[in-house]
């Protein structure tokens, strides 16, 4: 494990360090709390019954919310994944780089060792922490260049993670095996693992040629995850071997959540940071049978009960533990709601009324806020007054926000544009962030009432996914207190208005250019 010199604990350290802002809020939760960061993929602002959803229930998110607080108004940094959970654990606008888009499967580190995450900063303060489930953040040095057959690395270790059970991307994407601490757990040593994203193994079917080996879903036209076939799925990219390591996705969240579970129980005594990104609701859905056909709404909504099975069984292994108590649970998405995303999965035929995006405009991939508002709930019983909060808050200050609540210090270049927001998430005041930066097709700024997105040469919709994209060539101006479906445009109504909000976003473009 590296040891990041600039970064300590508990203000130990010379005198260059910048004192974290909320320093003083370690005397009051002297405790050191055991923080669990729950991150789902793809569920959408209207996927849970706790925020509105009639068609579908989830008792267990459910209870976290009625004992913890529910934030309506919070954001991901990013529609996609890969630049939103970057941004998540860094605390650094993934927009800053040109290279934290879509990771694919061989994709290396997007985090690069030196620099600093909420791991570590866990790590620095004496906690002990895990990764569990979808990681897509990269993994190895260099794209494209790993030896899937040994040890993968730099990897979840060098940024902070002492323990990790990982998919390297998502569940749609090759190599379809667990990495377990940088390794491919239950590796077969009789089916060698070679995976590419350039061109296919002579002799190994694709999707697209055997369609009768497609046994569990199909892809849809068009959307390209019809090669490498594992388990009776295709995937994008190839991939040879894998034997009796290559996943099953009924298994898939079982598989994640024993290993959540398993760190809680051993790591119980000591207090631990557990991030758990779940593979649901993302594509290719393929629930346990427990689940499949269970929702009324297709695989999705069968995804969506699934989720939230996991979250029970976390909650529950900490209460088994006795510390549940003594444990922070943040609850989130990475990213807006899609329903077809690339499988036949009957997820489109079988929707009905429910709404994965609520009232919002726009879903995954949207500049338009179902690509990035999403759920959030912060849970501490006895901490965490119960309720539901609209401030403004976003992904961007968990790691400002954790370093207040461990008291730590960090030099000022880590996690630039992270603020700590303890405050609020613990619903100790209802004052947010003045704004929140969104990145989809372009960027976009909103203030809590009025929201500005820069105008792009993107496509207005997204055919594939059925999504409006929320790019336009023109400047869009939405005042989201009132119209937060974003239906009319006010943009030349409001030119002074929309200056401001430009003036403020460009100063943040040009904040860490000096
Ligand atoms: C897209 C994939 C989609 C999904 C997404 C990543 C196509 C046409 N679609 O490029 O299926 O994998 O990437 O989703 O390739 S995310 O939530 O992990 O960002
Ligand atoms: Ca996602």
């Amino acid at each position: 494990m590296k040891k990041i010199p600039w970064l300590l604990c508990c203000g130990v350290g010379p005198s260059l360090l910048v004192p974290c802002q909320a320093a003083a809020e370690r005397r009051v939760d002297a405790e050191r709390p055991n923080v669990v960061l729950i991150v789902a993929d793809d569920l959408g602002y209207g996927d849970l019954s706790c925020y509105g959803a009639h068609r579908v229930s989830t008792p267990h998110v459910d209870q976290l919310a009625a004992c913890g607080l529910r934030f309506t108004d919070a954001h991901s940094v990013a529609a996609t994944s890969t630049p939103s959970r970057y941004s998540l654990l860094t605390g650094h606008y993934s927009w800053r780089r040109n290279d934290t888009g879509i990771a694919t499967g061989d994709a290396g580190m997007v985090i690069r060792p030196e620099q600093a995450t909420v791991a570590d900063l866990f790590h620095e303060a004496g906690y002990v922490t895990g990764a569990v489930g979808k990681w897509h953040l990269g993994l190895g040095d260099k794209t494209g260049t790993q030896d899937w057959n040994g040890r993968v690395t730099p990897g979840p270790e060098d940024i902070g993670f002492d323990y990790s059970y990982l998919m390297a991307a998502t569940g749609d994407r090759v190599p379809c095996v667990w990495m377990e601490n940088q390794r491919v757990a239950n590796y077969d040593p009789s089916a060698p693992i070679s995976v590419s994203y350039r061109k296919p193994f002579p002799g190994e079917p694709l999707g697209k040629n055997h369609p009768e080996l497609l046994t569990k879903l199909k892809p849809s036209p068009n959307h390209g995850h019809d090669m490498a076939i594992v388990n009776g799925i295709s995937r994008i990219g190839y991939m040879k071997g894998g034997g009796k390591a290559l996943w099953e996705d009924e298994n898939i969240a079982d598989s994640l959540t024993a290993k959540a579970v398993d760190f809680i129980r051993r790591e119980a005594r000591r207090p631990f940071f557990l991030y758990v990104g779940t593979n649901d609701v993302h594509v290719p859905r393929y629930p346990h049978e427990r689940f499949r056909n269970k929702s009324g709404l297709g695989y999705r909504g069968d995804a969506i009960l699934q989720f939230d099975w996991t979250v029970g069984q976390v909650i529950e292994a900490l209460r088994r533990e006795g510390i549940l108590e003594n444990t922070l649970i943040l609850l989130t998405s990475d990213n807006g709601p899609v329903v077809d995303d690339g499988y036949a999965d009957r997820s489109v035929e079988l929707l009905g009324d429910h709404r994965p995006w609520g009232d919002l405009r726009g879903g995954k991939y949207s500049c338009f806020e179902a690509g990035t508002r999403v759920p959030f709930v912060v849970s501490w019983p006895g901490r965490v007054k119960p309720g539901v909060s609209d401030a403004l808050v976003s992904h961007i200050d968990l790691f400002a926000t954790m370093a207040a609540l461990l008291g730590s210090r960090y030099e000022a270049p880590a996690a630039p544009d992270s603020r700590n927001q303890l405050p609020t998430w613990l619903g100790r005041t209802r004052k947010g962030r003045p704004y929140v930066i969104e990145a989809a097709g372009s960027l976009s700024i909103y203030d809590g009432k009025w929201k500005y997105i820069t105008p792009n040469n993107g496509s207005p919709y997204f055919k594939l996914t059925n999504i409006e994209s929320g790019n336009s060539k023109q400047d869009q101006l939405y005042h989201i207190r009132k119209d937060r479906s974003e239906r009319e445009n006010l943009a030349t109504r409001n030119p002074k208005l929309l200056n401001r909000l430009r003036a403020l976003l460009e100063q943040e473009k040009e904040l860490l250019q000096r």
